[in-house]
C-alpha cells in the first residue's frame, strides 16, 4: 500500500478529519482514483476499526469519529465516483431500516447509484416502515434499497416489505437489500427482489432492474 493510502487508513482509524481532508486532496492531486482511495485507504481503515471495536479496544465515540472522517473523505471523492453516470436511469429510494444507525454503506450505495445515472433520494437511517411508505408515495421510485448492519435490525427489512404489501405498494417497486449480515438467502426469505454485497454491485443490480445492464 502506498504511503498516502496508509495515511488515509490511519486517519480513518484515528478519526482525524483535518488530516483526512489534507490527505484526500493529496491523493487526488497525485492521480489516485476515487476507487483506490475508497477500497485501499478508507475501507482498509474502517475494517481495522471494526476489528478493534469488536475486540473492545475502540468504543462508540471513537468509532463515530472514524465514521465522520470516512464520510468527510467520501464527500470529497463523490464527484469522481458519480461523474460517469448518464443521467436519469430511474429513481432509487434508499434508507437504513428501523433501529439501525449505520449509514456509511448506504451512503456509498447512493453515490454509486448516482454514478450509474439514477436520481437518488436518501431518507436516512432508523427509518420506520411508514417512512418508506410515505417516501414511496411522494418520490415514486422504481427501486427501493434497504440497508441493515445489525443481525438484530435486518429483520426490519422483512417487516418493511410486509408493510409495503399492506399499503398496496409492493408491486410498484423493485426492492434490493444489503449490508454486512444480509445474504442472498435472507433476501429470498423476506421476499426482496435482489441482494447486493457491495455498493458497486448494488448499482449494477439497480441497472438490471431498470433494464439497462
Ligand atoms: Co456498529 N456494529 N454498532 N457502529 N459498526 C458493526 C456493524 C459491527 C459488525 C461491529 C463489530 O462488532 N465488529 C457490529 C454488528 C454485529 C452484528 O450485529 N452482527 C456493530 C455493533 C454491535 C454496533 C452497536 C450495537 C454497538 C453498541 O452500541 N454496543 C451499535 C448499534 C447502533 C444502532 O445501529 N442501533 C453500533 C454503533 C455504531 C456507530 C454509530 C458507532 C458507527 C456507525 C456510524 C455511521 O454509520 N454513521 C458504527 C460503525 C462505524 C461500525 C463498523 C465499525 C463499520 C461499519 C461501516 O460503516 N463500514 C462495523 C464493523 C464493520 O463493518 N467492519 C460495525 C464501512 C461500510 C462502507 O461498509 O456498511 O458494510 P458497510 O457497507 C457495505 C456493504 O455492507 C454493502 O455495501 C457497502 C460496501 O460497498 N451495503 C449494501 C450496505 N448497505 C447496502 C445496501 C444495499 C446493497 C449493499 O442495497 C440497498
Amino acid at each position: 500500500m502506498s504511503d498516502i493510502l496508509e495515511g488515509l487508513a490511519t486517519a480513518v482509524i484515528e478519526g482525524d478529519v483535518d488530516e483526512i481532508e489534507f490527505l484526500t486532496e493529496d491523493a487526488l492531486d497525485e492521480g489516485l482514483s476515487a476507487q483506490e482511495i475508497l477500497d485501499n485507504g478508507l475501507m482498509a481503515g474502517m475494517d481495522h476499526v471494526g476489528v478493534e471495536f469488536k475486540a473492545g479496544n475502540m468504543f462508540v465515540p471513537e468509532v463515530l469519529r472514524s465514521a465522520k472522517a470516512m464520510q468527510t473523505s467520501m464527500e470529497m471523492i463523490r464527484p469522481l465516483l458519480v461523474e460517469d453516470g448518464a443521467k436519469m436511469a430511474g429513481k432509487v429510494l434508499l434508507g437504513t431500516v428501523k433501529g439501525d444507525l449505520h449509514d456509511i454503506g448506504k451512503n456509498l450505495v447512493g453515490m454509486m447509484c448516482e454514478g450509474a445515472g439514477f436520481e437518488v433520494k436518501d431518507i436516512g437511517k432508523d427509518v420506520e416502515p411508514e417512512g418508506f411508505i410515505d417516501a414511496i408515495k411522494d418520490f415514486e421510485p422504481e427501486i427501493v434499497g434497504m440497508s441493515a448492519l445489525l443481525t438484530t435490525t435486518m429483520r426490519a427489512m422483512g417487516h418493511t416489505i410486509k408493510a409495503l404489501e399492506e399499503a398496496g405498494l409492493r408491486d410498484k417497486v423493485k426492492i434490493m437489500v444489503g449490508g454486512a449480515p444480509v445474504t442472498q438467502a435472507f433476501a429470498d426469505e423476506i421476499g426482496a427482489d435482489g441482494y447486493a454485497s457491495n455498493a458497486a454491485s448494488a448499482a449494477d443490480l439497480a441497472k438490471e432492474f431498470a433494464g439497462i445492464a
